[in-house]
């Protein structure tokens, strides 16, 4: 029996291997599909599920000539971003998910999950989603199938991932693969849960159609199962952006970033060097904007992919001025979430100079009185090659070698503009120590500083401290590991203005970094680490008065030893899991600071 709107004839499943077939039977009988369709990841297949939308309302055409191939989707009011009240960590005994995690018992939790999917998908068609976290080829790549009854997330993982047949060949092959079940549900806020089970490679996700809550291979996959799987295999799955900075010499350093949502990730990945650089010859090259899977290679440097195959970005703020590259990727082919429109039926968002909202992002005549135009949170989606700055590299099966990696907070006092770990235990007392301000990518209070390791508060499947323990294991005889760096484009001065200009400037800190990398570049040794002198920093061509400038370098003791102290407190909470170098090594900087 099949509803006469639903374009895919039904076929047997087009896979035979067992342990997928059988899974896929029971999610059917559990849910109660009208039609099953296993998705192959084709032009033809896409085209049919955008006419779907379009005829359910789930996408709005926007103009085909300014934005060819481009959709609007509205979500409902109370979907508008991840949950994190409602995302849980399902391991047998609570100490493994850890304090920076929910928690709730696998019984439990599947008790939970069986009630809310009985018969969910009544009426509705379930999509079978083989897909590829990284390059098909890649040893470093993962694979994982998502079950959803949201076409407007298969749209999206289509985009998101490397989706169909080449990834269902490989599953076939390695026999292993993350089980993903989501459905929409009712959208009712109150019956929605994010659970993962990572002894078990499972993720369940209920009554929301919101990136990170139903784009199962993002978030739930590739950082919280795969940080779980990457701990017992050896490599780390991080919340990072991965950023190639070529210098006039021709030479490409890598750089790995990780800062909180909505922290300028998207614009740094994505750089446009000032224009005196332009004119010396750098370029920065793009390999990812959100998650890097990394591990050390047979030469001992780190070794990175992005796991992703596009970018799921904050649509607000990005302009011509901001992200050059981003707006001009999103000409074409890309899925906007939640922006407004203008009156000739283009996506329009808070940032942009040009063009007047008629719509807001609930489809409301735009009133201001009605706050923005787009959702702050609204999002667009795009294939990750039709970003100007996009690097055949990112396809490397082998992945990129990393120079430097980086951690980066909000912060709008205390934390200089940039500095340098000592040494990798310091590095990652450095990560595990990053604080920000709130953005609102997640449901709560937005602008309340907030501890968020690594930036994975959100993101890490297993205790912290085991995860902390897992970053020092990476010391070894014969590795050759990436500087760690710590910066804040976020500091402001008391009239409440950023004091750092920001976006493409950020390359003059990168250079200093690299500088480093290479040992030439200065520095003066602080208790939090190296700092550079205000004349190791290139501002030629900055309006940046002195004054400024040193206090964007200055140390304020007496406020970093509250800081030292908050962090030795944060530490504490992780109890006997908390690795006792890093212990230490918090002590070793707070006495240091007294
Ligand atoms: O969680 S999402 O991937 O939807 C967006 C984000 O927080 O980075
Ligand atoms: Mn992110």
């Amino acid at each position: 029996m099949r509803a006469s709107h639903f374009p895919f004839p039904s076929h047997a499943m087009p896979t035979q291997l067992a342990a997928l077939k059988q899974w896929v039977e029971s999610v059917a009988g559990l849910t109660q599909p009208q039609a099953i369709h296993w998705c192959d990841g084709s032009d033809a297949e896409n085209a049919k599920l955008i006419d779907l939308m379009l005829a359910t309302g789930d996408l709005i055409k926007l103009n085909e000539k300014t934005h060819p191939n481009c959709y609007l989707h509205r979500s409902s009011p109370s979907d508008v971003a991840r949950v994190e009240h409602l995302t849980f960590v399902c391991t047998s005994k609570e100490v493994d998910a850890g304090p920076n995690n929910h928690w709730m018992s696998p019984a439990d939790a599947h008790a939970k999950m069986d009630a809310l999917y009985a018969g969910c998908m009544r009426g509705r068609t379930m999509y079978v989603v083989p897909y590829c976290m990284g390059p098909i080829d890649s040893p470093l790549a993962r694979c994982g199938v998502e079950i959803t009854d949201s076409p407007y997330v298969v749209a999206n993982m289509r985009i998101m991932t490397r989706m169909g047949a080449p990834a269902l060949a490989r599953i076939e092959r390695e026999a292993n693969f993350v089980r993903g079940l989501h459905s929409i549900g009712d959208l009712n806020p109150d019956r929605r849960f994010i659970m993962h089970f990572p002894e078990e490679l499972a993720i369940q996700s209920f009554g929301s159609g919101y990136g990170g809550n139903a784009l199962l291979g993002k978030k739930c996959h590739a950082l919280r199962i795969a940080s779980y799987q990457a701990r017992n295999e050896g490599w780390l799955a991080e919340h990072m952006l991965i950023v190639g900075i070529e210098n006039p010499k021709g030479e490409t350093h890598y750089v790995a970033a990780a800062f909180p949502s909505a922290c300028g990730k998207t614009n740094l990945a994505m750089l446009i060097p000032p224009e005196g650089y332009r004119r010396d010859g750098w370029k920065v090259w793009t390999v990812g904007d959100d998650i890097c899977w990394m591990r050390p290679g047979s030469d001992g440097r780190l070794y990175a992919i992005n796991p992703e195959a596009g970018y799921f970005g904050v649509a607000p703020g990005t302009s011509a001025k901001t992200n050059p590259n981003a707006l001009a990727m999103l000409n074409k082919d890309a899925i906007f979430t939640n922006v407004g429109v203008t009156a000739d039926n283009q996506p329009w968002w808070e940032g942009l100079p040009e063009g007047v909202p008629v719509k807001d992002w609930q489809g409301r005549d735009y009133d201001k009185a009605n706050g923005p135009a787009a959702h702050p949170n609204s999002r667009f989606t795009v294939s990750a090659v039709n970003c100007p700055s996009y690097t055949a590299h990112a396809e490397d099966a082998q992945g990129v070698p990393l120079s430097a990696i980086v951690f980066g907070g909000r912060r709008e006092s205390l934390v200089p503009l940039v500095f340098e770990a000592r040494d990798w235990t310091h590095g990652v007392l450095v990560g595990a120590a990053m604080a920000s301000e709130t953005t609102a990518a997640a449901t709560g209070a937005v602008g309340v500083v907030r501890r968020d390791s690594m930036a994975m508060k959100p993101f890490a499947g297993y205790n912290f401290g085991d995860y902390f323990n897992h970053w020092l294991s990476f010391d070894k005889p014969g590795a050759k590991l990436p500087k760690v760096f710590h910066v804040n484009w976020f500091r402001k001065g008391s009239d409440g203005k950023f004091l750092w200009p920001g976006f493409g400037d950020n390359l003059r800190v990168l250079e200093w970094m690299l500088k480093r990398v290479g040992g030439d570049a200065g520095a003066v040794e602080t208790p939090i680490g190296h700092i550079p002198k205000a004349d190791d920093l290139n501002t030629a061509g900055l309006d940046l008065p002195a004054a400024v400038l040193d206090q964007l370098l200055a140390v304020d003791r007496a406020g970093w030893q509250a800081e030292m102290q908050a962090i030795g407190e944060y530490f504490a909470g992780y109890g006997e899991r908390t690795p006792a170098p890093l212990a230490a090594e918090q002590q070793r900087i707070a006495a240091s600071l007294s």
